[in-house]
C-alpha cells in the first residue's frame, strides 16, 4: 500500500465534476489497490473520510469511517442522494484540503443514499448523524463543491485568512 498525495484549495481540480466509474472495473486489481491506498491515506491524515477527488482521482468514489475504533470501512462507488431529511443538523466541518480551518456548516440531518459498494454492488442506505454529515461533505467533493461555499462571505473569507496564515508558518 501507498500514501497518496492530496490535493488541496485553491487546486481547479477540486472545482471539476467527477465522472462516474464503470461498474465493471471496481472489481480489477487496480482499482482495489486505490481503494486501499484511499484508506492508508485516510487513516494516516487522520481524516473520517476522502473522495477520489482529492487524490487527483476525477472520478464518483470515496472511502470513510466515522467509527471510533476506526475499523468500520465504508467504500461508496458512484453515489447517489434519494432522499434528504426535512431535518437540519449543524456541525463543526473540516476537509483535507483545506487543512487546519473548521467552520460550523448545516446539512440534512438524514439522508438516503445508494451506491455500488468495493465488489460493484448496489446498495441503499439511510443514514443520519456524523455519517450523514461526512457522506454529504465527500459527494459534495464529486461535484466539485467545498464546505467553504456553504460558509457567509464574512465567515469564508475568515476561514481562507485562516489558511492563508496557517501555510505562512508552515
Ligand atoms: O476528516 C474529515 N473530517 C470531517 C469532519 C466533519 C465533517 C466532514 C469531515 S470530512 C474530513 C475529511 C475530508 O476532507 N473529506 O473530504
Ligand atoms: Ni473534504
Amino acid at each position: 500500500m501507498s500514501l497518496l498525495q492530496i490535493i488541496e484549495y485553491p487546486n481547479p481540480h477540486l472545482r471539476e465534476r467527477a465522472q462516474d466509474v464503470d461498474a465493471a472495473r471496481i472489481v480489477e486489481p487496480a482499482f482495489q489497490r486505490r481503494l486501499d491506498d484511499m484508506f492508508e491515506t485516510m487513516y494516516e491524515a487522520p481524516g473520517i473520510g476522502l473522495a477520489a477527488p482529492q487524490i487527483d482521482v476525477l472520478e464518483r468514489f470515496l472511502v470513510l469511517d466515522v467509527s471510533e475504533d476506526r475499523n468500520q470501512p465504508m467504500v461508496f462507488v458512484n453515489p447517489v442522494i434519494r432522499e434528504r431529511s426535512a431535518e437540519l443538523r449543524a456541525h463543526q466541518e473540516g476537509c483535507l484540503s483545506i487543512p487546519g480551518v473548521y467552520a460550523e456548516v448545516t446539512r440534512a440531518d438524514g439522508i438516503e443514499v445508494e451506491a455500488l459498494d468495493r465488489h460493484g454492488k448496489p446498495f441503499s442506505m439511510r443514514v443520519d448523524g456524523l455519517l450523514a454529515t461526512c457522506v454529504q461533505h465527500e459527494i459534495d467533493h464529486l461535484d466539485g463543491k467545498l464546505f467553504i461555499d456553504y460558509l457567509s462571505p464574512l465567515k469564508r473569507s475568515m476561514a481562507l485568512k485562516k489558511l492563508a496564515k496557517l501555510r505562512k508558518r508552515g
